[in-house]
């Protein structure tokens, strides 16, 4: 997907012109993939731009940089000031943020700490993820032959760059087929998540969605999209999912920040439910995107707002 640049980033407390956001070629994180990031969205709502989730989104990539001992240089608090400030400063409306923390530049070798941890945050105009038409036709996926990670190799809990050698393949392999996108399944071959998005089936009625323990990232749209259903009076459950399941589905979608709420409509060319976008989908994405556009009221307090100057 092309960049929409815009026009400062913010990189170690410093705004920085995009073009001239640079960092040395033997930094850590550029040659043992030793970076935690997060991909979140700020929504143009009716009074303003506002962060969805940024709480949530902090915490969990705190919680990754503690798996990976990276010690960052910045409070909570501070980086989330930085995130609102980098929205303002670049006058956007709605968009994606990319912060990133990395092990920088000082020395090779596997042992990281001997590195400075250098902290970025971009932002930028960012479309549908899976297309333009995907969120209402909904996506043609295949399950991968790539598997996500064993439990005890890398922590899948942990959002961290080197991880997304893993998704590379399994996105690579699927537009090879022809697919929007790809599904691992875990080292027992249980249904575990997209290569940048989690995975929800509907049958009969109830909601299911693979537990942490298959292998996925603890996806923020995913509690979301939890919450919501059982609020809608769905009943949720968090467990192993055959492979299989997902071609007797009624309904399949994918969530994420950057998929949001995106329908499935063929999982390796067998058609789920009747092809298109199904009720229950159809439901969970009008709530979302009325809470994240700010025509209902924010019940759950999601939204953080971006004031102005
Ligand atoms: N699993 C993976 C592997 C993943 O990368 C994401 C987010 C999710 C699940 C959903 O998590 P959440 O965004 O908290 O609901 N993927 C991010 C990066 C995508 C990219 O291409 O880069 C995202 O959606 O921002």
């Amino acid at each position: 997907m092309p960049m929409n640049k815009s026009e400062f980033i913010w990189f170690d407390g410093e705004f920085v012109p995009w073009d001239e956001a640079k960092v040395h070629v033997l930094s850590h994180a550029l040659h043992y993939g030793s970076s935690v990031f997060e991909g979140i969205r700020c929504y143009a709502t009716e009074s303003g731009p506002a962060v969805f989730c940024l709480p949530q989104h902090i915490r969990r990539m705190y919680n990754s940089c503690k798996i990976y001992r990276i010690d960052v240089p910045y409070t909570p608090d501070q980086i989330s000031q930085a995130i609102l400030d980098t929205i303002r400063k670049n006058g956007l409306r709605s968009c994606y943020i990319r912060p990133l923390i990395f092990r920088g530049y000082e020395q090779l070798g596997v042992e990281p700490r001997t590195c400075p941890v250098n902290v970025v945050i971009a932002v930028w105009e960012w479309g549908a993820y899976l297309g333009p038409e995907a969120l209402e036709r909904g996506v043609d996926v295949g399950v991968s032959s790539w598997r996500r990670m064993a439990p005890d190799t890398t922590p899948a809990m942990a959002k961290v760059g080197g991880h997304y050698t893993n998704s590379q393949l399994i996105r690579m392999e699927a537009a090879e087929h022809g697919y929007a996108e790809g599904i691992a399944l875990d080292i027992a071959g249980y249904v575990s998540e997209g290569s940048g998005e989690n995975i929800f089936v509907v049958l009969d009625g109830v909601l299911y969605t693979p537990p942490v323990s298959a292998s996925v990232l603890p996806g923020i749209t995913r509690n979301c999209v939890i919450t919501l259903a059982r609020d809608l009076g769905y009943e949720v459950r968090q467990q192993l999912i055959p492979r299989e399941l997902l071609y007797v589905a009624d309904e399949l979608f994918f969530t994420g920040t950057a998929a949001e709420v995106t329908p499935i409509r063929s999982v390796d060319h067998i058609v789920i439910g009747p092809g298109r976008r199904g009720p229950i989908t159809t439901k969970l994405q009008n709530e979302f995107f009325k809470i994240v556009s700010g025509k209902v009221q924010d019940r759950y307090r999601w939204l953080t707002p971006v004031q102005p100057d």
